[in-house]
């Protein structure tokens, strides 16, 4: 059916007589008809990826796209007065995700489907998502985002299964999403929900009865950080997840005739960091109820298991206590045990062993050992893995280690956020870039036509007051658009160092005040959600928010330097703010950022990194070489050794360095605190000064060397333009289609 068709049948209207939302609707139901016709289940073995997120961002102008469609649609629409991007602010944004990891699931998602592979990806169905932040007297609240109207994206299918736990039992349901490759097939985002489920249960806020399982197991997803009576929460939503994965698993191989003794023929799995382990040791439990015996259970579930890890940060490692699983999931515990005590029988090293001195559950060494592949997302983050991380295990299994470096769908982050880039690369290399990424190569033969580079800075200026009128409407935000976008989007944490940020802008207000004024005013953005029992975290926000209020007060300062941080950073506003970058900030401590992908984006779309030695800058560097890309900081191997020998004093550079002391005191000085709350303020002061676990200081002053040099360099405005077209032709690597082509040619095999 076509789009007229469509609004006639539903709404008994024309398309020029419809509103938005009826249009909306319209073309959701038209492209959901549409998907179905592309469906196909073609090769013996099927890959399930299976994650707790997958931050898909909103689908339809995406889907437009990839169904080849979106030019005719948007024109169709224009024809009948309306305009297909007022159309796309209808579509709410499902916060089915932290940040990259849950990112990368979606554009691998994208990838696998647009390189025509046998795959799903499965998941759980938050009605709640993460949450949505809002600023209130310059602090993070905390907001339910609902998604799911009487229609959307989801479709209800007859899949349900009784999933038990200690003491209950809940019925499941399987809602699909349809994932349409670029040009290719339709696969599937299978997410479970429980029948059960009572929105009704949220009051303020976020809160809602943690103990209530059965109605509150899939409102929303667990922050990244967590208090400790989520946790246990959070152990019922994995095994609820991996439970129903595994029964669709198994299912779905018997229907395509397939038997499971020989399961790993027909399937691979791939664990989305430890968030969804526990499916191995269900898969084993239910071949054995299916007559299977042990020995043969575990071989057959580990030739199909996979496992990615996506971070070396200790604290985000997943232990679960013995006694969470005792009272969650008593099924597993016998299964545990067993592949612990074979673990303990074999290798006599309490360093590799499933079930600690404490009695907690080391999730990852249960991949490794009953996993045949171990992969890291980016070139450093993998040596780093096997050299120290789990330089133990590597010993053990050498042959499972392997790297993926992480990519993004050049899809939504190029074709879809920045059409004026897209049809300046088409009219100058052809549209070969579209299916294969490494074509913007042939871009390289323009760096010194002088015509290319003037359309090149014409496209981002184009992008730049784009940005500025979204945010003008949307968050009542003024930029400046003669000014540098010098933008810093991604998780608040502290080892990502938004804090040295905020203290660079610190320095330069001084700077300023001092008479020193940049050739161009600079605009630093942030964007940026907060764990909500991250307490540094939040006081890194407040103090953003505070310098925001103070500087633009400031009339010595506010016309050339501001500070803007977005509320509620999420997709829709990252395709806002990467094609209008200048600058990003990839300023993580060497050695703590496994990969990074928002590093990528602003790569394809002609921005300019000023970054550390970390995840995958290592190989944007290699790419593009020192005249492109500004890195300082210690190196990993540096950082690494710190650790070890617990030399770092913060307070001896504090004592040392006069511009660090002075920007660190400015944190609790009587004009912050006029517009801020000094409880936080002295919180955050008193962190830096005599903790600060992530190692600000020690890079701060060549920090600020380099954002001086890449502000200078900004200046001459043909060289920069030739280091955004480095940095655009050299960015195919970063394509997830290559990356998901690594994936299966090394692991999945389909
Ligand atoms: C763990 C335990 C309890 C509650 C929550 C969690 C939890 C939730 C989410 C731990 C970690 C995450 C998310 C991690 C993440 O997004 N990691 C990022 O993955 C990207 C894709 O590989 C990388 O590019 C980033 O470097 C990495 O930080």
């Amino acid at each position: 059916m076509n789009l007229q068709e469509v609004t006639q049948k539903k709404y008994g209207r024309p398309i020029a007589q419809c509103t938005n939302e009826e249009l909306y609707y319209s073309l959701l139901t038209m492209t959901k008809g549409m998907a179905k016709e592309r469906e196909s289940n073609a090769g013996k073995r099927k890959l399930y990826y299976i994650s707790a997120e997958f931050l898909i961002g909103k689908l339809l102008s995406n889907n437009l796209i990839n169904l080849g469609i979106y030019e005719d649609v948007k024109k169709l629409l224009a024809e009948n007065g309306k305009s297909l991007a007022e159309i796309e602010e209808v579509e709410p944004e499902p916060s089915l995700g932290n940040g990259g990891l849950g990112r990368l699931a979606a554009c691998f998602l994208d990838s696998i489907a647009s390189l025509g592979l046998n795959g799903d990806g499965v998941g759980l169905n938050y009605h709640y998502g993460l949450f949505r932040q809002v600023f209130e007297h310059n602090l993070q609240r905390e907001t339910p985002n609902p998604w799911i109207g009487a229609e959307s994206w989801l479709t209800r299918t007859d899949v349900t299964y009784p999933i038990q736990f200690g003491g209950f039992t809940l019925q499941s349901r399987l809602y699909d999403i349809d994932v349409i490759g670029y040009d290719n097939r339709t696969t599937k985002l299978h997410l479970f929900d429980v029948e059960s489920v009572d929105e009704s249960l949220v009051g303020n806020g976020i809160d809602f009865n943690k103990e209530d399982i059965a109605r509150n197991l899939t409102l929303f997803l667990y922050p990244d950080d967590s208090d400790d009576a989520g946790r246990i929460l959070r152990v019922y939503q994995q095994y609820f997840m991996v439970s129903n994965a595994a029964r669709l698993i198994i299912d779905e191989t018997l229907a395509r005739g397939g038997d499971l003794a020989h399961l790993y023929e027909y399937v691979a799995i791939q664990i989305n960091d430890t968030h969804p382990s526990m499916v191995i040791p269900e898969l084993i439990r239910l071949l054995m109820e299916r007559g299977i015996l042990m020995d043969e259970a575990i071989d057959i579930v580990s030739r199909t298991c996979a496992y990615t890890n996506h971070t070396i940060l200790a604290e985000a490692l997943e232990k679960w206590p013995m006694h969470f699983l005792e009272k969650a999931v008593p099924q597993l515990l016998p299964i545990i045990f067993e592949l612990n005590s074979r673990v303990v029988r074999r290798y006599h090293d309490p360093s590799v062993a499933i079930i600690d001195a404490e009695r907690r559950v080391h999730m990852a060494h249960m991949d490794i050992h009953y996993g045949y592949s171990v992969n890291g997302v980016a070139y450093l983050h993998t040596e780093i893995l096997k050299n120290s991380e789990l330089n133990n295990f590597y010993k053990l299994y050498p042959e499972k280690f392997n790297n993926k470096t992480n990519g993004i769908t050049f899809r939504r982050w190029l074709l879809h956020c920045n059409h004026e880039l897209a049809e300046l690369i088409e009219s100058l290399i052809g549209p070969g870039f579209k299916k294969n990424a490494e074509e913007l190569e042939k871009l390289g033969a323009y760096v010194n036509d002088e015509e290319v580079l003037r359309k090149l800075l014409a496209v981002k200026d184009a992008r730049k007051r784009a940005l500025k009128s979204y945010l003008k409407e949307t968050q009542n935000i003024d930029l400046d658009e003669n000014s540098i976008f010098d933008i810093q989007v991604k998780r608040l944490h502290e080892y990502k160092r938004q804090q040295m940020n905020a203290l660079y802008v610190i320095h330069k207000y001084f700077e300023i005040k001092a008479g020193k004024k940049p050739g161009h005013p600079i605009t630093v953005i942030f964007g940026a959600k907060a764990a909500p029992a991250y307490t540094i975290a939040k006081d890194i926000i407040h103090l953003i928010l505070c310098l925001q209020e103070v500087i633009a007060r400031d009339p010595e300062v506010a016309p050339y330097l501001k500070v803007v941080m977005v509320e509620n950073y999420n997709v829709t506003l990252a395709e806002k703010l990467i094609p209008a970058a200048d600058i990003h900030e990839q300023i993580s401590l060497a050695s703590k950022e496994a990969s990074g992908t928002s590093n990528m984006k602003f790569m394809l779309n002609g921005a300019v990194a000023i970054g550390t030695m970390d995840g995958a800058n290592v190989e944007m560097h290699q790419f593009v070489g020192d005249d492109n890309i500004y890195i300082f900081g210690e190196s990993s191997e540096a950082v690494i050794k710190h650790y070890e020998d617990k030399d770092y004093v913060s307070r001896t550079y504090y004592e040392k360095d006069e511009n660090i002391r002075r920007a660190i005191d400015f944190i609790v000085s009587d004009e912050l605190k006029a517009v801020g709350c000094a409880e936080n303020l002295e919180r955050l002061y008193n962190e830096l000064l005599n903790k600060d676990w992530f190692m600000t200081l020690p890079d701060f002053a060549e920090y600020v060397e380099t954002k001086e040099r890449i502000y200078a360099d900004y200046e001459d405005r043909m060289a920069w333009a030739g280091k955004m077209l480095v940095n655009i032709s050299k960015a195919g690597f970063f394509s997830s289609d290559r990356t998901i082509a690594q994936y299966n040619q090394d692991i999945w095999h389909l």
